[in-house]
């Protein structure tokens, strides 16, 4: 539809007029909060970019960022899923930024491709909070602080737990054929997790890992990778699952194939997060270990901000504490677990 000359002078002086009565109402069009409400204004405004919603940890890393960054708790927050696309998170990190929020927080779901968006919030003067997984940058002045999970201990620890179960049980040179479901490629977490087993495996000559592939943390694809394994490997002795999500997909395939797991099965099965329903599968010996990865994260951001917020300075590295459940472990913690 044309518009009129006549019309579309009128709609460019009606914005010039609107732009100098905003500057002479003395409201700093560089320092506005924008879209956060009037009478929100007082409220330290948070712009969270969480890479997706693929699985049951991830699940609960987001209700325990909604839960601590309440309006009630005294933050008014922007929360963007960018459903495991990296450039939606860069999409929402910009927006944060052109709304001029007080913290940015986020997981980015690859450690590569963050300097240019992260040099953008450094140059707006906004803090950024990285959480979970981490970010690949030779400036880490980049950011203000990392909160997550030492994934390569919790690899390690796998390490440990399986040269433990087998000693007694396989001799020194019996081969050990293992597969690995690993997570996002170029994630911290599948990152840490497989330098972490792979350190311990080196100890060990007899150890055979078979494959690891990518299953992309998530249910389907588990599913759909443990198929391939046993496609092509007739004697699969142990299952490394990077994330409880993954594992549940593979159990599906293994019950498909009359293949059994766990204490009493053919089959030792290591995973990790330590879902309350994964810790079910250990409690009744289905799964054999699961490698806790804490996705209550939120409150330790807060305390951060609360430090910023008074002017204190803060740790560049923040590790949360975990454990690694076994049927001998599980029952202290299944009942009280929230997620
Ligand atoms: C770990 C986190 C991983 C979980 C998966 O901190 O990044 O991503 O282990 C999730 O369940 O998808």
């Amino acid at each position: 539809m044309k518009v009129s000359r006549k019309k579309y002078c009128l709609a460019v002086l009606f914005m010039i007029a609107t732009l100098l009565f905003t500057a002479c109402n003395g409201t700093d069009l560089q320092n506005q909060k924008t879209n956060v409400p009037h009478e929100d204004e007082n409220l330290i405004v948070i712009g969270v970019s969480q890479l997706g919603s693929e699985s049951m940890w991830r699940t609960a890393n987001t209700n325990s960022l909604r839960e601590t960054f309440s309006r009630d708790n005294g933050y008014f927050l922007l929360f963007d899923n960018a459903r495991q696309k990296q450039e939606n998170q860069i999409k929402a990190i910009r927006s944060f930024i052109s709304q001029r929020v007080d913290y940015i927080v986020f997981s980015p779901i690859v450690e590569d491709g963050w300097d240019t968006v992260l040099e953008e919030a450094k140059e707006a003067g906004i803090p950024v909070i990285i959480m979970d997984r981490n970010v690949n940058v030779d400036d880490d002045s980049l950011y203000t602080a990392w909160i997550g999970s030492n994934f390569e201990k919790e690899g390690e620890d796998a390490g440990r737990w399986l040269e433990d179960e087998l000693r007694g049980k396989k001799f020194s040179d019996d081969q050990v054929n293992i597969v690995v479901l690993q997570g996002t490629a170029n994630s911290t977490a599948m990152i840490g997790r497989t330098e972490g087993f792979n350190k311990i495996a080196a100890e060990h000559d007899n150890w055979n890992i078979l494959a690891c592939e990518d299953a992309d943390f998530t249910t389907a694809k588990g599913k759909e990778v443990m198929q391939e394994y046993i496609d092509r490997y007739a004697d699969i002795d142990v299952i490394v699952s990077q994330n409880d999500d993954m594992t549940f997909g593979a159990l599906e395939t293994l019950s498909e194939n009359g293949m059994t797991t766990g204490t009493g099965g053919d089959i030792t099965l290591i995973s990790f997060d330590g879902t309350k329903t994964a810790l079910e599968k250990v409690k009744s010996g289905v799964i054999n270990v699961d490698v806790e990865c804490n996705p209550i994260l939120a409150p330790d951001i807060e305390s951060i901000i609360s430090k910023l917020e008074n002017g204190q300075s803060v740790d560049k590295i923040n590790y949360v504490e975990e454990k690694v459940f076994t049927q001998k472990n599980v029952l202290s913690v299944l009942d009280d677990r929230k997620y």
